[in-house]
């Protein structure tokens, strides 16, 4: 019997290169002509790449995000000297850090933080554009507007971090700086700062939104992997024709804990968790320094962290 699963399948299946609705039409234009095959992309998933669209919010994205990249990448070689070898060895404690307090909200010198403040402007320009073309895109092929929303969420917590949080306190200090180990400084410092984000509610409710995207995901995977053999990852047309994978399922669930979500409401739960990970996230930070001042005592007052 020819299975074809992906991650990992011996088959491909590969036809003409499918090239989606009105390949001649007005959805054609902006968008390459040519596609290829990859046998290790379709390991993964689909064999066939491309063709893909990039219209102006596509190449203003990747040029201001190249910007971006390469002002923190120049810097980088700056801090080394030049040399290829520290370059290699530092890379993960380099850092692109923002202006120091003094400089508030206004310009900093370049290597005290300017190139920080132009880096950031090209990626709000480049990250704001992406979502656009999610939104553009999505606009174009008639579907839902779930995909740019979900993002949207991740962007609040990016201006949150890096935007409106430092704007809402004075200073470009307060932002996020560029860099592996220096990001992972700031978040643990910001944490130390602000009395312990453990008590601040909204964290927790970003954890458990976070926790319980990736318990939900990984029970609808298993269950439309366990009821494939009956069809079950055909989930559209279980939705609407509900066949006995999508009926096994159901019963699985609630055989082990009483309830089931349905097959198209599963695809909401995930959303709703995904979406609400960032957007709880978002409030958290941007109540802290500007509202809240110390979660621990904040804690203390409300009857939950202990008074000595
Ligand atoms: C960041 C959205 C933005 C991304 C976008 C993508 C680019 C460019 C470059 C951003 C991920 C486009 C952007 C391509 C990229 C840049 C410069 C999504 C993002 C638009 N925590 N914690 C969370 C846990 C602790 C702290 C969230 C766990 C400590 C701070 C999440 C633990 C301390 C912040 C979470 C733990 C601390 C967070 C992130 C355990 C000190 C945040 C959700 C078990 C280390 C952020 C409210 C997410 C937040 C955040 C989990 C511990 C500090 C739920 C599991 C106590 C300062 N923490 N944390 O999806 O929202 O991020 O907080 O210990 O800012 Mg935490």
């Amino acid at each position: 019997m020819v299975e074809y699963q992906n991650i990992f399948t011996q088959v491909q299946v590969q036809g003409p290169a499918e090239m989606g609705v009105d390949p001649n039409g007005t959805l054609a234009k902006e968008r390459t002509n040519s596609t290829s095959f990859s046998k290790l992309a379709g390991l993964f998933g689909n064999a066939q790449l491309g063709p893909i669209y990039l219209g102006t919010f596509g190449v203003v994205s990747l040029a201001t995000g190249f910007i971006w990249f390469f002002i923190i990448g120049m810097n980088y070689w700056a801090q080394v000297d030049y040399s290829p070898a520290l370059f290699l060895r530092e890379l993960f404690w380099l850092s692109l850090e923002p202006p120091a307090a003094e400089y508030g909200l206004g310009m900093a010198p370049l290597d005290e933080g300017g190139w920080w403040v132009i880096a950031s402007f090209f990626l709000l320009i480049s990250v704001i554009s992406w979502w656009i073309r999610t939104y553009l895109r999505a606009e174009e092929l008639g579907m839902g507007k779930h995909v740019s929303w979900a993002f949207a969420s991740a962007i609040w917590l990016f201006l949150v971090l890096g935007l409106i949080r430092p704007i809402m306190m004075g200073s470009w200090e307060e932002a996020v700086p560029y860099g592996v180990f220096s990001h992972l400084d700031w978040t643990n410092l910001f944490s130390l700062t602000y009395g312990n984000l453990f008590y601040n509610p909204f964290h927790a409710l970003s954890i458990a939104f976070l926790y319980g995207s990736a318990l939900l995901f990984a029970m609808h995977g298993a269950t439309i992997l366990a009821v494939s053999r009956y069809g079950g990852e055909r989930e559209i047309e279980q939705i609407v024709d509900r066949g006995t994978a999508s009926e096994r399922a159901a019963l699985f669930w609630r055989w082990t804990m009483g309830f089931n979500a349905t097959m198209e409401g599963i695809h909401r739960w995930a959303w709703w968790f995904a979406v609400l990970t960032t957007l709880t996230g978002g409030i958290g930070i941007l109540l802290t320094g500007t509202v809240v001042d110390n979660w621990f005592i904040w804690a203390q007052e409300h009857g939950y962290a202990p008074l000595d």
